[in-house]
């Protein structure tokens, strides 16, 4: 099996509708990755667990999608020095601000890379991860340029009515 470079974790079944946007593009790009549902609040020893042996298992960046108090990025990014690209999860209280804030405004030493909310954040979560492993893999580094040069190309230059 081949070595597995990222996590993809969130705080709940809920979030994978989401959390596969990032799956998607991994997929495409051809970058091998786990998914697992790691809970700040429900399963903290299971959070620990995947932080205390993320870089011992070779993992190279984290994606962590969470919402309402959204702790998991967070809280990974305390336990391991792996890159963490946080997803705040759009929520139906308060639409994902409160995702947002609950991952972004983290102190001063335990950084986490925080997306947008929603689907477009978890995309981006994908490419951002992509890109931290194109810096040393030069064959990556050619399919994420193709993959940005296609993207470009598929945007039509005038706007039509359907
Ligand atoms: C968070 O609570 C999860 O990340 C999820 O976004 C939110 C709601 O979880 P469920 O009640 O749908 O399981 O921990």
């Amino acid at each position: 099996m081949d070595h597995i470079h990222i996590g993809i974790i969130m705080g709940s079944q809920s979030d994978w509708p989401t959390m596969k946007e990032a799956a998607t593009v991994l997929d495409e790009l051809g970058i091998t990755y786990e998914t697992r549902i790691v809970s700040a609040h429900r399963t903290p020893d299971r959070l620990w667990e995947y932080g205390r042996t993320a870089s011992e298992r070779g993992l190279r960046a984290i994606i962590a999608g969470a919402g309402g108090a959204a702790h998991l990025p967070g809280m990974m990014a305390s336990k391991t020095r792996i890159p963490v690209i946080g997803v705040p999860i759009q929520t139906r209280a308060l639409s994902g601000v409160d995702s947002l804030y609950s991952i972004v405004q983290m102190p001063k030493g335990f950084p986490v890379a925080t997306m947008a909310i929603g689907a477009a954040g978890a995309a981006n979560a994908g490419l951002m991860a992509a890109s931290i492993l194109a810096l040393g893999d030069p064959d990556l580094a050619k399919r994420l340029d193709d993959w940005r040069a296609a993207l470009s190309a598929s945007i039509p230059e005038e706007p039509c009515d359907d």
